[in-house]
């Protein structure tokens, strides 16, 4: 097994991947910034070193610094978690080439999918259902781009080629405003990316945003672990999301999910990652990959049993799957709170000191945080503190516990959104299931 691995991240995920390598006899080194020294994964870690100041520019999205670290300590890989690097071709590309396994797909597939028109036009050929579009990056003949709207029919939607994750994208309602939203977008993201290709695609209304889990090997073996519906989020940032997708029958995920393994066949893909789509009136419509370990992964966990965190170390070592797509079963549902440091009311973040921290238990409760009772939350990164996890045999009964664990919680000293959690789950419409992406905005009168 891989005998040392850098953990290049902080907070709850830098913890989660520090308990996975321990518990496959992995020695784990802790990467932190200045202010971050008294982190529960830094204490637990067996060496820690510092890479430099509060921003993150300046430690967790410094290369050379991150590197280095893998360099002083001898060890063998690192381990990127989610956002800082982990999406960075040019990251995996530089610990290669420094002699460090990357744990996460090989640099060519994350720039493959980190370009969107590339992306799409790899997962069609794969036999991937895509959003109607424009088949590529627009040109400059405004009239074939009008001919290819009407085609498709109002409202379309512009997005960046180098956009994704909500960035660099505009709706256009009619042919008279297509041609200053494609210069606009291609403006912005050329200031934004340092790249203006853009594309076309029907835009659609009211869609749900589920997304399906991938774990391939070196060998050529490829499973899927079902689908998760992420709908309930606020300006692109997830608040809820739970596994299975209400009403998606298993004939539906065995489809959609061998579409997605045939997929990664087709690119040689390495590791875990996420294919993202739109479900609307009962069709999928892929929109992006992440090649990356995802925020709500315990979902996805709790109802196939799989580790998928220890599953990305055994990829990275060149082990086969533990796994045949045989012995995958879902077993009841699972929802994931995402417990951020902020007013309930405006969400402005609220760091500060936890004076009293208390968190919850029972069973089929699961607690993925890095906070403890004195920890002082700092104002330099993500409010997300952690993650609230509950799993049952039923919708039903998974709701019933997180309403419990919910009301269990004492967090003193900074404020939280677990007031707006706890008027979600108590919710009609979330309660009924198959909420859209536009609910929450919705419901809180943003929209
Ligand atoms: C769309 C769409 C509707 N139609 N594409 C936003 C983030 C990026 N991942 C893609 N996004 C969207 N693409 C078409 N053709 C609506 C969104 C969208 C969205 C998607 C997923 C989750 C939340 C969202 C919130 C607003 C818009």
């Amino acid at each position: 097994m891989l005998e040392k691995v850098v953990i290049a991240n902080r907070g709850e995920i830098a913890l989660r991947i520090l308990r996975a390598c321990h518990e496959l006899g992995i020695k784990t080194v802790a990467v932190f910034s200045e202010v971050d020294r008294e982190q529960k994964h830094v204490f637990l870690a067996d060496e820690a070193v510092c890479i430099g100041p509060a921003a993150s520019s300046d430690s967790y999205l410094n290369i050379p610094a991150v590197i280095s670290a893998a360099e002083v300590t001898d060890a063998v890989a690192i381990h990127p978690g989610y956002g800082f690097l982990a999406e960075n071709a040019d990251f995996a590309e530089r610990v290669e080439i420094s002699g460090f396994r990357f744990i996460g797909p090989r640099a060519e597939t994350i720039h493959l999918m980190g370009d969107k028109v590339s992306a799409i036009k790899t997962m069609k050929k794969a036999g991937v259902p895509c959003v109607p579009g424009s088949d590529g990056p627009l040109g400059n003949d405004l009239e074939e781009i009008s001919r290819i709207a009407k085609e498709i029919g109002y409202p379309v939607i512009i997005k960046a080629s180098a956009g994704g994750g909500g960035r660099g994208m505009r709706v256009v309602h009619s042919e008279a405003s297509l041609r200053n939203a494609i210069s606009m977008t291609k403006s912005e993201a050329a200031v934004a990316f340092g790249n203006d290709t853009v594309y076309l695609e029907k835009f659609l209304e009211h869609p749900r945003h589920i997304e399906v889990q991938v774990l391939a090997d070196e060998h050529g073996n490829v499973i899927h672990l079902g689908e998760r519906d992420c709908s309930m989020q606020r300006r692109h940032q997830k608040v809820i999301e739970e596994a299975p997708a209400p009403g998606i029958s298993d004939t539906t995920r065995k489809d959609i999910g061998m579409r997605c393994v045939e997929a990664c066949q087709a690119i040689g893909y390495r590791g875990a990652g996420t294919i993202e789509f739109l479900f609307e009136d009962g069709h999928f419509y892929f929109i992006e990959m992440n090649t990356r370990i995802q925020v709500e992964h315990p979902v996805t966990e709790m109802i196939t049993g799989v580790d998928i965190v220890k599953e990305q170390l055994r990829i990275a070592n060149g082990d086969e799957l533990g796994f045949k797509q045989k012995n995958i079963r879902i077993t009841g549902h699972a929802i994931e709170c995402r417990i951020n440091a902020e007013d309930p009311d405006n969400f402005m973040p609220s760091p500060g000191t936890i004076d009293h921290f208390h968190p919850p238990g029972g069973p089929g409760i699961r607690v993925d945080t890095h906070v403890y009772q004195g920890y002082k939350i700092p104002p330099h990164y993500d409010s997300m503190i952690g993650k609230l996890i509950a799993h049952s045999e039923t919708r039903e009964l998974a709701l019933a516990r997180m309403k419990m664990a919910l009301s269990e919680v004492v967090i003193e000293g900074i404020k939280t959104n677990i007031p707006l959690h706890q008027r979600l789950v108590d919710d009609a419409a979330f309660m009924a299931g198959g909420t859209d992406i536009h609910y929450l905005e919705k419901k809180l009168g943003l929209k």
